[in-house]
């Protein structure tokens, strides 16, 4: 895969890794968000501002969409979306599923997704049109073709426990097996190489989702909202599945 702004997004994630697994280390600060029930780190605070600060100067004109910093206007052709640190609580836990996920659009298509899992030394990579790779080797989705047989994950809130409740009980009695693993964008990058066979979650954001579409559909699996609407990146609901297990997964979730 030879294209320029896969290459910033390895470069800058890699990066951005190494800062996080140094803040690993430490004695860890943990602060809530105003708004929400969110871990926030200085973790997630450092990794971003290394993040903005190297595709800013790369890429001068684009926009910059990222979890903590907001939008930082730029060129309405280019956006760059990024998250830090998906999995906080993964990660303010010593939990090692965390990682950065960082996507590249051009005229409204996702071009380029890179993510990046550093303490499993795991980096997933897609390029639109050319394929998929966890370092450096191609990757597929599954074949598993019956939800009986199937190894699942989603992800919610304490408090989206009532929304998700009832979809999580249903596929938990149907599926082989339903994670809960902490980072949509891991999960995502899991369906494409194959270890999940479908992922859902109702309630996540575009930087949460923008690589890991990506991942997916370069994997040769299907992404498309809980409801078998198109998948757009505001939408807040996702299912992510090998695509043989679309129609059936997306059934159970009623
Ligand atoms: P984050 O770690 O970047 O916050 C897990 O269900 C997914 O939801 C993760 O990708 C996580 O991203 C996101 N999320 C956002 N707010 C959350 C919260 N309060 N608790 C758990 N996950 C949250
Ligand atoms: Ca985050």
């Amino acid at each position: 895969m030879h294209n320029d702004p896969l290459h910033t997004a390895l470069a800058v994630a890699t990066e951005a890794g190494a800062v996080l697994l140094q803040h690993l280390a430490l004695p860890r600060e943990i602060a809530e968000k105003s708004q929400r029930a969110d871990l926030v780190t200085d973790a997630d605070r450092a990794s971003e501002r290394l993040i903005v600060e190297r595709l800013k100067s790369a890429y001068p004109a684009a926009t910059i969409l990222a979890e903590e910093s907001g939008e930082l206007a730029g060129s309405a052709h280019e956006r760059w979306i990024v998250d830090p640190l998906d999995g906080t609580t993964n990660f303010a836990h010593g939990y090692p599923l965390f990682c950065i996920s960082i996507a590249y659009e051009a005229g409204g298509e996702l071009v380029a997704g890179v993510v990046h899992a550093p303490a499993m030394g795991e980096t997933f990579a897609a390029l639109r049109g050319e394929g998929a790779t966890c370092n450096g080797k191609p990757i597929a989705v599954s074949a598993i073709a019956r939800l009986a047989d199937a190894l699942t994950c989603t992800g919610f809130r304490p408090a989206d426990y009532d929304r998700n409740g009832r979809a999580f009980e249903a596929v938990s009695r149907r599926a082989q097996g339903v994670r809960r693993d902490g980072s949509a964008a891991l999960d995502l990058a899991y369906v494409a190489c194959g270890r999940f066979d479908g992922f859902w979650e109702l309630d996540l954001r575009p930087w949460d989702v923008a690589a890991g579409t990506l991942l997916v559909r370069e994997a040769g699996g299907i992404v498309t909202q809980t409801d078998g609407s198109d998948a757009r990146l505001d939408a807040g609901s996702i299912l992510a599945t090998n695509g043989r297990l679309h129609e059936e997964l997306r059934a159970a979730l009623g």
